[in-house]
């Protein structure tokens, strides 16, 4: 994944064609591509595959068992083309580092999630979730865009990882403000996919974190 237009998309459609119709507007405003289980549960895993011709795949799959399922896990989304995968923490710093090893390090690990939900249990927690990505060495860290002040104090913790972060549009956090806070990069879903014209939105909201296509 190259740092270029700063956008990760969020492709959680639900049919092999729509992915294919939003990439396709959308590919050159966007990084990479966030998979996560609506559209494999909805196209099937190859669809994994077929986006990482277009575009770096990372399999959003949250993934957060003991360790050797985690390992299964990662083996058979990194066979399918995945270029990186996403980790629960809490299920504690074992079960991580067998999703960094099985990814080669390419593994991003949740902290503090962006919905309001994710106040009540894993904001008191995020610190530690983010130490545990540092010590396993993953490759980053999920932090909530709808929480700027957050991704500042995250970043504190983990130096000079990679933070990326969902939450721009939908959820009510602004683009720019993630990054000035420290952000690597934005996750973008439904403000890119449901907007009437997708590229025009994508366009907008690289142009608005300082990317280029
Ligand atoms: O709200 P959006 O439509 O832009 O989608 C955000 C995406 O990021 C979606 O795939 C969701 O599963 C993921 N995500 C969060 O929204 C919040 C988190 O804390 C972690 C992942």
């Amino acid at each position: 994944m190259q740092k270029k237009t700063r956008i990760i998309l969020a492709l959680d459609v639900t049919s092999r064609a729509d992915a294919l119709r939003v990439v396709d507007a959308v590919k050159d405003y966007v990084d990479a591509i966030k998979i996560n289980w609506p559209l494999i549960l909805a196209a099937g895993p190859d669809i994994i595959q077929e986006m990482s011709k277009v575009k770096d795949v990372i399999c959003d799959f949250k993934i957060s068992d003991i360790p050797n399922t985690n390992r299964l896990i990662v083996e058979q989304a990194m066979s399918k083309g995945a270029s990186a995968v996403i980790c629960h923490g809490f299920a504690g710093e074992d079960s991580v580092k067998a999703c960094v090893d099985a990814a080669k390090g390419q593994v991003f690990v949740v902290t503090e999630m962006s919905h309001p939900g994710g106040k009540q249990f894993t904001a008191p927690v995020a610190d530690m979730l983010a130490a545990i990505a540092k010590s396993a060495g993953a490759r980053g860290i999920v932090a909530p865009a709808t929480r700027p002040e957050r991704i500042a104090a995250l970043r504190k913790i983990i130096g000079n990882m990679e933070i990326i972060t969902p939450g721009v549009g939908a959820q009510g956090g602004k683009a720019s403000d993630a990054i000035r806070a420290g952000a690597d990069y934005i996750i973008v879903g439904r403000a890119i996919y449901e907007a009437a014209d997708p590229r025009d939105a994508a366009q907008k909201l690289a142009a608005e974190v300082g990317g280029s296509a």
